[in-house]
């Protein structure tokens, strides 16, 4: 259907859902900036707000003539659609919406985001595109362990996982021991699940006695939906023996599938076709340079119900130049391993959760649960980074036990320049997650609010 621009050295042969990650740039363009000009005609006829927007900026649908155009645009934020609750920014008739999800935000009413039947098939596209590139076929099992309800998490995954024609066990999250059950007696090969809850998972199937080697047929991991670092990865990979993937996506512009990693790993191509990545200096809102770090921002380009112009999400990336090896045209962005939401500032200095995670988890013995807590000691801030290690560690002598601290005080202080109390915790003891796992306890806020 398409030529293939670039020779590829895939050593899985190519899925035919995958043709379109192949396409050739100019007709990638062509076809994105017909996309955008009928997204901005939809946003600006149907949706007050950006129409409102627009003309306060003097923009009409016709001035976006090119790609670059995009500028023009007014951005959007997740307080626009908190503000206009329920359904301000939805663009389709009652007749067009098939269903409805939600995102929770931190504090007050939840986000509405309407899909139309197109919008699914759109998720659908890139969730199903995901998992080919990841190396899923028919003959896979696939249980999905994320919630499934107003979250995108367990649908999206289903329908990716049954478009493709595997197996799909539905188990969505909790009943842990059950969960292992069926992996084992059902020959899971793939699982679906935040990298927090597989993380518990492993756990439990350990104290039961389970070994993923020699017990499971699992091969691939399907992980999202927070922020997970590269040595988390491979603490996993080591643990079980599975590949990793990640896979990015949101509810607002449709849920996981936007992005996903290819067997190079590191970085996530973006399915552009449908969604388009810009990212910017979130300060002065100016488009960044291929290669800068800065705040995700994503235009849906053929979403019906809430189309998206230039939503800020708030992640942090970067667009990865250059071309990648597995001949996918379609542009990368570095793995999210943090949202501008959770950075700390410690004794002045802005210290990202995914940072403390990189350094701990390059010490070995330390086992991948931890949690950070954030106090003051009279005017200054401090840092306690609990990290669980197995009973066996803990029953070294005290002097190992003091030396295995200092060198996770010393892998962390090396990533963010702080000194951070580290505190040995016995296995199980700090929190596990079945969905998002929250690892920081800032105590500060408390204290302020009292
Ligand atoms: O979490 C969609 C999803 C489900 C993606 C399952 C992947 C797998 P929301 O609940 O709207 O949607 O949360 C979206 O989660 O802005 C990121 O901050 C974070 N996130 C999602 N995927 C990743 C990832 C789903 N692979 C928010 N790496 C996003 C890092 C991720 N963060």
């Amino acid at each position: 259907m398409h030529n293939f621009e670039f020779a590829h050295d895939l050593d899985i042969p190519v899925h035919p859902i995958s043709a379109l990650d192949f396409m050739p740039r100019a007709e990638l363009a062509a076809m994105q900036l017909h996309r955008l000009k009928a997204t901005v005609r939809l946003c600006y006829e149907r949706v007050p707000l950006t129409r409102r927007r627009m003309d306060e900026r003097g923009v009409k649908p016709e001035h976006i003539k090119t790609l670059a155009d995009i500028r023009l645009l007014p951005f959007m934020k997740k307080t626009d659609l908190r503000d206009e609750y329920p359904l301000g920014l939805n663009a389709a008739d009652m007749s067009e919406v098939v269903r409805f999800h939600c995102s929770s935000g931190t504090t007050g009413k939840p986000i509405v985001i309407t899909n139309t039947a197109n919008d699914i098939e759109v998720w659908r596209n890139g969730a199903m595109r995901a998992l080919a590139m990841f190396g899923l076929r028919a003959h896979d099992v696939m249980q999905v362990s994320y919630g499934y309800g107003l979250f995108t998490s367990g649908l999206g995954a289903h329908y990716a996982g049954e478009g493709l024609g595997c197996a799909v066990l539905p188990t969505s999250g909790g009943n842990t021991e059950r969960q292992l059950m069926l992996m084992r007696d059902l020959g899971v090969t793939a699982i679906a699940c935040t990298p927090s809850y597989f993380l518990h998972l492993i756990d439990e199937g350990l104290k039961a006695g389970m070994d993923f080697r020699r017990d499971t047929k699992l091969k691939h991991g399907i992980f999202g939906a927070e922020p997970w670092t590269q040595e988390m990865r491979e603490k996993i990979e080591d643990l079980t023996g599975i590949e990793a993937h990640d896979i990015y996506g949101l509810t607002e512009i449709s849920g996981p599938g936007v992005a996903g990693d290819c067997q190079y790993r590191c970085v996530l191509h973006v399915f552009e076709d449908h969604f388009y990545p810009e990212i910017i200096d979130p300060e002065t809102l100016e488009p960044l340079p291929d290669g800068e770090e800065g705040e995700l921002v994503f235009t849906t380009l053929d979403r019906t119900g809430t189309p998206m112009l230039r939503y800020r999400t708030r992640d942090i990336s970067r667009i990865v130049p250059d071309v990648c090896k597995c001949g996918r045209t379609m542009r990368r962005i570095a793995r999210v391993s943090a949202r501008s939401d959770d950075m700390l500032i410690i004794r002045g200095v802005n210290v990202f959760p995914s940072q403390i995670e990189s350094g701990l988890l390059t010490v070995d013995k330390v086992l991948p649960h931890y949690q950070i807590v954030v106090d003051k000691a009279g005017d200054l801030d401090t840092l306690e980074v609990k990290v669980e290690v197995s009973e066996k560690t803990l029953s070294d002598d005290v002097k190992s036990l003091e030396a295995l601290r200092k060198r996770i005080g010393a892998a962390i202080q090396h990533i963010i320049n702080i000194n951070a109390r580290i505190t040995l915790a016995e296995p199980n003891t700090l929190p596990r997650s079945e969905g998002k796992i929250n690892r920081v306890m800032d105590l500060r806020k408390k204290r302020a609010a009292k």
